[in-house]
């Protein structure tokens, strides 16, 4: 194919990904060595704590052309993920929810069905597209599911800026979708980079619970929220316990206080629709599910990929943190619904539970 057949097929490409659900589509070259330095400093700061993936695979996150022989670019997509059903003021009715002690704040993200298997889908369906007018052709699709430095691909494609909370932000849309992409062997023309547009601001710095974006685009994962209630398979820290609050998975506070989220938009995809009232539960309530409704109802959840262990162990320290605001007459039903689980078998339970019976308003 000569070039001009490659600029026409880039127009297509994109056009062709909208049709598949994504927002924005842009091809980027494979090069990410000027990430080399900051990924080696971040990994021997041991900022990666027990993501052990992310040490084991090293330098390789930074050479996506490794992942595919002979692949030259990649066709990275942008896919909104607040709920089809999402009210306007969605800002305004997460933060009143934090407020609310005794209510499970889940992140938005997490509410509908795994975004690997939509994304995935939908990758596979457009490189399927491009097949079928191009004939085979050399790809991997991916998202989230390879060493690779995704956010840093997808700056380098102009689908945005790298914020300073370290997550892509996009004039058009905030921060609030995922990213995914096709590693090819296609050599398409590539995108320019958009440039920085956070400016002066440091909302999401001055507002992260626990302190852990350290410095401008700099997270010490150890500290985020996101990483303690999803990532860590061990006990939570008992200093960062009472900063959690009532975020039970994930967390959305540097995203939520971004001024560039008034312009996120709503997602496409019935697959994010809330499922379960995942956006009014009481933790009392989410406490209350049996390892079989914790399967069962979160079918197809990616809540599901951290097990109801540490389910457990995420409700108890927000159950915790909820007691520590009420009064001591006021605490009876959180009381008991944290005694039940006093026995469980697992050890780690056991001691998050504990934990949490022992907060209370006269210890702050
Ligand atoms: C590991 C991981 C996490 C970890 C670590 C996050 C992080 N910022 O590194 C944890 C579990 C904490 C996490 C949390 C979240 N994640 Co996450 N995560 C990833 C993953 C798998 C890898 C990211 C990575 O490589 N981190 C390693 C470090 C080295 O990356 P880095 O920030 O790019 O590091 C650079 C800087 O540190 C810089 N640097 C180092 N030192 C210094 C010093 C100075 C002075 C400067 C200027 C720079 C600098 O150099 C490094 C290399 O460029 C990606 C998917 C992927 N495959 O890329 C998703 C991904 C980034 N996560 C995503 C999401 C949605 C989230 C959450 C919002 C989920 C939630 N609601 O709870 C939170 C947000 C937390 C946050 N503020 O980042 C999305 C982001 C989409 C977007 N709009 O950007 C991604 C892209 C997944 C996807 N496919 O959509 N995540
Ligand atoms: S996700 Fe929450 S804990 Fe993590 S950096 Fe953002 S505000 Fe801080
Ligand atoms: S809150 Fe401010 S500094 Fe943080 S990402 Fe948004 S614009 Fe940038």
């Amino acid at each position: 194919m000569i070039n001009d057949n490659y600029a026409i097929l880039a127009l297509r490409i994109k056009t062709w990904g909208q049709e598949c659900g994504f927002s924005d589509v842009r091809i980027t070259d494979l090069d990410l060595s000027s990430q080399e330095d900051g990924l080696t400093s971040w990994l021997a700061a041991g900022y990666h704590g027990e993501m052990a993936y992310m040490a084991t695979h090293g330098m390789k996150r930074a050479r996506a052309a490794e992942l595919v022989p002979g692949s030259v670019r990649a066709i990275m997509v942008r896919m909104d993920y607040l709920p089809p059903e999402n009210p306007g003021n969605w800002r305004e009715l997460e933060w009143e929810r934090s407020g609310q002690a005794q209510q499970a704040v889940i992140s938005i993200y997490a509410r509908g069905r795994d975004y690997h298997k939509v994304l995935r889908s939908r990758l596979q369906n457009l490189a399927e597209k491009i097949a079928t007018e191009i004939g085979p052709f050399g790809y991997r699709v991916f998202t989230d599911s390879a060493p690779v430095m995704e956010v840093a691909l997808a700056e380098k494609s102009g689908l945005g800026w790298r914020g300073k909370h370290t997550l892509m932000l996009s004039r058009h849309a905030g921060s609030t979708f995922f990213l995914g992409e096709i590693i090819t062997d296609l050599p398409l023309p590539i995108d320019q980079p958009e440039s920085d547009h956070c400016g002066s601001c440091s909302a999401c710095i001055d507002i992260c619970p626990t302190q852990a974006i350290i410095a401008p685009f700099k997270l010490d994962a150890r500290r985020c929220i996101s990483y303690l209630t999803i990532e860590l398979k061990t006990s939570i820290p008992v200093a960062l316990r009472p900063l959690i609050g009532n975020r039970v998975y994930g967390c959305d506070d540097c995203q939520l206080c971004c001024p560039w989220n008034k312009f996120a938009q709503t997602g496409t995809q019935a697959d994010f629709s809330v499922r379960n009232g995942l956006d009014k539960a009481s933790m009392i309530d989410l406490f209350s599910w049996s390892e079989a409704d914790f399967m069962h109802k979160l079918a197809g959840s990616p809540i599901r990929r951290i097990g109801y262990i540490s389910w457990l162990r995420n409700l108890a320290v927000g159950l915790g943190n909820a007691r520590r605001t009420l009064a001591a007459h006021d605490t009876g039903a959180i009381d008991r619904a944290l005694q039940q689980q006093l026995t469980h078998s697992s050890e780690l339970v056991r001691e998050h539970v504990i934990w949490a019976l022992q907060q209370s308003s006269e210890s702050t």
